[in-house]
């Protein structure tokens, strides 16, 4: 057994995030109208939007890509590449129609470039490195113009290096507001960008090189418990963007408590006779999904990834089969070494979050974040949509109120004697 090895089985996966008890406050702030219908600002948790000035009818804005410390959840921070400080990048949100003249600056140890993902556009500003344009060179400052002709919800990221440049954090999503929106209002509008990394535990950089054994999932560049819960009202109507710039999987993110529409893709609307219900849309790599609903019931509903390893933080990557196996002769042996060693997983790895173990430094545990009932089994891509009566009044931070008998708990005795139930038998 090597040292990594009897660091998987000792110390891995337990360890709930100590001061991280708290989960990530909605950065929602009340949005305003943006955009002719009375279309509403997007709110992107944990992000921003790019501010832009209008000078002479053509919104003008600058990314800067450069490296930067970011932190993907208490106790994993990384050194990033992305935009403004930012990963995933500012939101650039405009409306159908506007013109735009974005300035990029490459503050990166290599060239660069920005390509508009979806965005039909001149062919010179689709920003293909060698096909379409010169690469920016660290230093230089390129200027791309260009009008957004059609709405809908696009991403941004380099097309140069792009292994390397977006294994790092670099993307961005756009959104644009149709000129005559069709369609019911919505009330809340809230972009995540879906990505995944590869951080060896104790490493702050991200590997570039992954194929295939990515062991941080995130939102908007956050792993749960450190992303932003999402506050809606019940009855209002809400849209949430998605897209997913992960080098190499695709997402089915799944939503509880709620039925939802498929409304838009990167490549435009879908029209009213295609939609349909579902309550789990995939998000390829290189894709957006926009989807709508109608929260009828209030709550703290998770929205994730149904991947079950995407759901899964750091620490539990690379884990040996310990379920049902008897470890008692490998701790004996283990712990002539490692005094306070004891193997983990044998009867499953729920609960383990809530074990304070010891971890490496720079690294997070598989799962956790604090519950109202227990300790949250989850992490990674995973977030929670928190419905309320009143939304306004809310900031995200507390948890919600269930009405009396409406949770599950232990069956009562004289409810299972009533009922002919005898937990001692199979039936
Ligand atoms: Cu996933």
């Amino acid at each position: 057994m090597n040292r990594r090895e009897l660091m998987q089985l000792g110390v891995m996966a337990g360890g709930a995030l100590a001061a991280k008890d708290v989960l990530a406050r909605a950065v929602a702030a009340p949005s305003v109208v943006v955009a002719p219908g009375g279309q509403k600002g997007v709110v992107t948790p944990n992000g921003s939007t790019l501010p832009l000035k209008l000078i002479n009818g053509v919104k003008v804005g600058h990314l800067v890509a450069h490296e930067f410390d970011h932190e993907l959840a208490p106790g994993l921070n990384i050194k990033a590449w992305g935009y403004n400080n930012s990963t995933p990048g500012p939101t650039i949100e405009v409306t159908q129609g506007d013109r735009v003249r974005l300035y990029v600056t490459n503050r990166l140890p290599e060239a660069t470039t920005v390509h508009w993902h979806g965005v039909i556009l001149p062919n010179g500003m689709d920003g293909v490195s060698g096909l379409t344009q010169k690469p920016i060179e660290p230093g230089e400052t390129f200027l791309y113009e260009f009008t957004f002709k059609d709405a809908g919800t696009f991403m941004y990221h380099p097309h140069f290096d792009e292994m390397t440049q977006m294994a790092l954090g670099m993307n961005g999503m756009i959104v644009v507001h149709p000129k005559s929106p069709r369609g019911p209002r919505v009330d809340r509008d809230f972009v995540l960008m879906a990505h995944e990394w590869l951080i060896h535990p104790g490493a702050a950089r991200p590997d570039p090189n992954a194929m295939a054994d990515f062991n941080v999932l995130t939102f908007n560049s956050k792993a749960f418990p450190a992303t932003a819960p999402l506050v809606m009202g019940v009855g209002e109507r809400v849209r949430v963007r998605i897209g997913n710039l992960s080098p190499m999987d695709h997402h089915p993110i799944h939503l509880h408590g709620l039925s939802a529409e498929l409304t838009w893709t990167d490549g435009g609307e879908v029209p009213s006779s295609a939609r349909h219900p579902e309550t789990t849309f995939l998000v390829p790599v290189g894709s957006v999904r926009v989807f709508e609903f109608v929260p009828r019931e209030a709550g703290d509903w998770a929205m994730h990834c149904h991947m079950t390893h995407h759901v899964m933080n750091q620490m539990g990557h690379g884990f040996p089969v310990m379920v049902g196996a008897d470890a008692r002769r490998i701790d004996r042996r283990v712990q002539a070494l490692v005094p306070c060693y004891m193997t983990m997983g044998q009867d499953g790895m729920g609960a383990m979050s809530a074990m304070n173990m010891k971890m490496p430094t720079n690294s997070i545990p598989m799962v956790g974040g604090k519950g109202p009932f227990a300790s949250i089994d989850m992490g990674g891509m995973f977030t929670v949509l928190k419905v309320r009566a009143k939304p306004d009044q809310e900031d995200g931070s507390g948890w919600y109120e269930h009405p009396k008998g409406t949770v599950a708990d232990v069956a009562p005795a004289d409810r299972l004697r009533a009922d002919g139930i005898d937990p001692d038998r199979q039936s």
